[in-house]
């Protein structure tokens, strides 16, 4: 099912012309009304007439996740208070969150996105929809419920935590759709096997699972254990929550875009400059319809590559890669550049593994190290831990290029999450 069949397959030329005026007036809208988008524009050299063409984006300044701190509350909304209709923050715990907020327009937008991603995963109304996102300053809880509503579903606001009653009210309420972190999906499945229970034989057909990177072997894995057609869903707090972009169960390969509400680009993070399609770099998303808090050119930190394929499901906008990682999470080890999701990949195909784990960062002397923490399956061992280290020391480096530090640990020591799992450990302070 199409949720919004006019716009979501709309003529690609067509939809480019709605993305052109949508960002002329954004861009009117901050400089006027944002002294800090103000101050930036003319920095920059550049006033709202300058931009005739979605390539004239490349002339707009950019916005960093340090720029939302220094304005912290309030200082890049561009209504009046009065007018902001709800506030979100980040999820960080260090500090003080980033503030974002939203009109009532914007809620409306954004529930209608997120209604529009429910459809991409295979949901339509009249599902019962078991939200195990958090509620809260977090988007994740909030946006999904709103847009669970609008798509036509009952929704069941579980928030995250407590996975003894989450297993209750999956067995009792007999839900076709849940959201939750991949990592807190594997979480209560595992805390199923427990009891027991056999995650398979719920009613489950599709999980909407995002807010950290996961990978293909994730999603295998998550597929296998629960049943269910397991879809990658994206967004950030800064640009508007979930539903930036969503995968669609068709194809499941690539996020869609709501690319009438969001203009996407790939940038180099090094020299800053736009990259053609297909490459990797960081993803840059430019506001064209929010009122309360548009953010220009915002740097988000994530790796991903961009297409304008056509999709066998019949959408239009252009879709981008799942998440590689975010710059921040790469590491160098010995001159290579590692990402947390590439060793997940490898450890997902040991059968002998739990898929949980965690890379611990210290100081050894003036050297930082790396260490890769795994947990050993709970089923009695097929193989002794030190054959077990061996054998993933091999498929790690083969696959990374790089040896890395490993360490194999007994069954059920590895912290669970309930919301986004702590990949990264950093103990060098
Ligand atoms: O995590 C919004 C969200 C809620 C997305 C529920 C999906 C589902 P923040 O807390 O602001 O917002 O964190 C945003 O999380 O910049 C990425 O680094 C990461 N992230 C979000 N979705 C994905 C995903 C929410 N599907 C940050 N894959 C982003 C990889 C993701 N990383």
């Amino acid at each position: 099912m199409i949720f919004n069949e006019r716009m979501e397959t709309m003529e690609h030329k067509r939809l480019q012309e709605l993305q052109l005026e949508r960002l002329q007036a954004t861009v009117k809208r901050v400089v006027e009304r944002v002294p800090f988008y103000e101050a930036a524009f003319a920095a920059a050299g550049v006033a709202p007439n300058d931009i005739r063409s979605l390539d004239d984006v490349a002339k707009l300044p950019f916005t960093v996740k340090k720029d939302l701190r220094d304005q912290y509350p309030f200082g890049l909304f561009a209504c009046d208070r009065a007018e902001v209709a709800r506030i979100h923050g980040s999820s960080g715990t260090k500090g003080k969150p980033t503030v974002v907020g939203y009109t009532k327009q914007d809620l409306a937008n954004w529930a209608e996105i997120v209604a529009r991603a429910i459809c991409l995963a295979g949901g339509r109304p009249g599902d019962l929809f078991h939200n195990a996102y958090g509620y809260g300053l977090f988007t994740g809880g909030l946006g999904l419920h709103a847009g669970a509503e609008v798509m036509g579903a009952t929704v069941v606001p579980v928030s995250g935590g407590q996975t003894a009653r989450q297993i209750t009210l999956i067995q009792d309420f007999e839900p076709r759709g849940i959201s939750c972190t991949p990592s807190y999906a594997l979480n209560i499945a595992e805390e199923m096997v427990r009891q027991g229970l056999d995650p398979s034989a719920t009613t489950l057909q599709y999980g909407i699972f995002g807010a950290e990177p996961w990978t293909e072997e994730m999603r295998q894995t998550l597929e296998r254990v629960w049943g269910l057609k397991a879809i990658d869903i994206y967004g950030l707090s800064e640009v508007m929550g979930p539903g930036v972009a969503c995968e669609c169960c068709e194809e499941q390969n690539g996020l869609h875009i709501a690319e009438d509400h969001f203009y996407a680009e790939i940038i180099d993070p090094e020299t800053l400059e736009p990259l053609p399609e297909g490459e990797f770099g960081e993803l840059v998303f430019t506001s064209l319809t929010k009122q309360a808090l548009p953010v220009i050119r915002y740097r988000t930190g994530d790796i991903s590559a961009l297409t304008s394929k056509p999709c066998s499901c019949g959408r239009t906008m252009r879709r981008m890669t799942r998440i590689k990682g975010r710059i921040d999470d790469m590491l160098i080890i010995r001159g290579v550049n590692v990402f947390p999701s590439e060793m997940e990949a490898v450890l997902l195909t040991v059968p002998e593994l739990a898929p949980h784990y965690q890379v611990v960062l210290s100081r050894d002397g003036a050297l930082d190290s790396v260490e890769l923490q795994v947990e050993m399956q709970s089923e009695p061992a097929s193989c002794s831990e030190a054959e077990l280290t061996n054998r993933v020391g091999h498929l790690l480096k083969e696959a990374l290029g790089v040896s890395i530090g490993l360490k194999v640990h007994p069954p059920q020591t590895i912290a669970r999450s309930e919301g986004k799992a702590v990949r990264i450990v950093d103990r060098r302070q």
